[in-house]
């Protein structure tokens, strides 16, 4: 039997000009979160840092890369990391980023360093690769401001969205799923904090739209799958449609983004796929993500090869 080392994959991968799963074999990543934009996709990890045999999450700062292809990644470096909000002191938990007006929201999970537990962060930046800034020097969202749970993290996974009339909402939560919605300014809650009941709530929401339905998926149970329901508008009501992508072998979560891209749809996903991988070692993949007659999702198995090359017009993959 061939063993496949870390060094060996990095090896293939450096000669490859085209990336299968898992995306980054250099590194380990986790917790995708995705922005199309510009004819390219903008893919945001978490790095986890663990050690082998590590026995919790080691992360410090978040990546970006991009493609116009789906295939070929271009490495745009750490945009922003812990440091990046002066309150925070540890956890570069996932996130998610949306466009507005020009500029760039990346909203982080981070440990507080003044009220205990996890909080939210809103950066921005000018351009989709960074730098991020602090938009506002304080938390958006603190775990003193949601009563649901006494566990310290069950304000995490921050996921917004944008609905076609200029409302955004911010989604988030662990065992709870809260949203509330955004101001314009894009840096401020407007109004209560809600909470929604889905089935089996763990983390990682994510709320989209495609034609003229409504997508909230998330991580259901632990160890996770990606579930998913859809609605008539981006707060429901929410009917429940069943699982996209099955439990993870090596790894309990699996903590996903969907995006459109060149009149495809794709689910990106982290597993433990690569040499060394576990817990807290995990690697970021991506699959095409297929709709059916009705709206709903077709189920999504995990593959080695990824999704098939889809460049748009003006393509042009930057080699490094
Ligand atoms: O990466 C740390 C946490 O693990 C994330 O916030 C969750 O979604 C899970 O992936």
């Amino acid at each position: 039997m061939i063993k496949q080392t870390l060094g060996g994959l990095l090896a293939a991968a450096c000669m490859l000009a085209q990336a299968a799963n898992p995306l980054f074999p250099k590194l380990y990543t986790a917790d995708p979160a995705a922005l199309v934009d510009g004819g390219r996709v903008y893919l945001y990890v978490g790095k986890d840092d663990a050690p082998a045999g590590g026995k919790d999450y080691l992360m410090r700062e978040w990546r970006v890369y991009s493609s116009c292809d789906m295939k070929n990644w271009t490495e745009h470096g750490s945009p922003l990391n812990v440091q990046t909000f002066g309150w925070a002191k540890a956890d570069a938990w996932a996130s998610d980023i949306a466009r507005r007006d020009g500029k760039y929201y990346f909203y982080a999970t981070v440990e507080h360093k003044a009220v205990p537990g996890k909080a939210i962060g809103v950066a921005v930046s000018d351009s989709p690769t960074g730098p991020f800034r602090d938009a506002r020097g304080t938390a958006l969202v603190t775990n003193d401001m949601t009563k649901e749970t006494d566990i310290s993290w069950d304000d995490i996974d921050p996921a917004v969205f944008i609905d076609d009339n200029g409302q955004a909402y911010l989604y988030w939560g662990n065992r709870v799923l809260k949203y509330a919605k955004l101001k314009p300014n894009m840096v401020e809650l407007d109004g209560p904090i809600h909470t929604v009941g889905v089935d089996k709530f763990e983390e990682a929401s994510y709320l989209h739209k495609h034609k003229s339905v409504y997508y909230l998926s998330w991580s259901r149970e632990f160890p996770e799958e990606t579930a998913y329901a859809t609605g008539p508008s981006a707060t429901g009501p929410w009917t429940y449609r069943g699982v996209i992508m099955k439990k993870n072998e090596g790894v309990k979560t699996i903590h996903h983004a969907i995006v459109d891209f060149n009149g495809k749809s794709y689910i990106f996903y982290h597993n433990a796929r690569l040499p060394g991988g576990g817990e807290y070692r995990r690697s970021v993949a991506v699959e095409e993500l297929r709709y059916l007659s009705d709206g709903t999702i077709a189920f999504v198995p995990q593959t080695a090869d990824g999704p098939a090359p889809n460049p748009g017009p003006g393509c042009k993959v930057i080699r490094q």
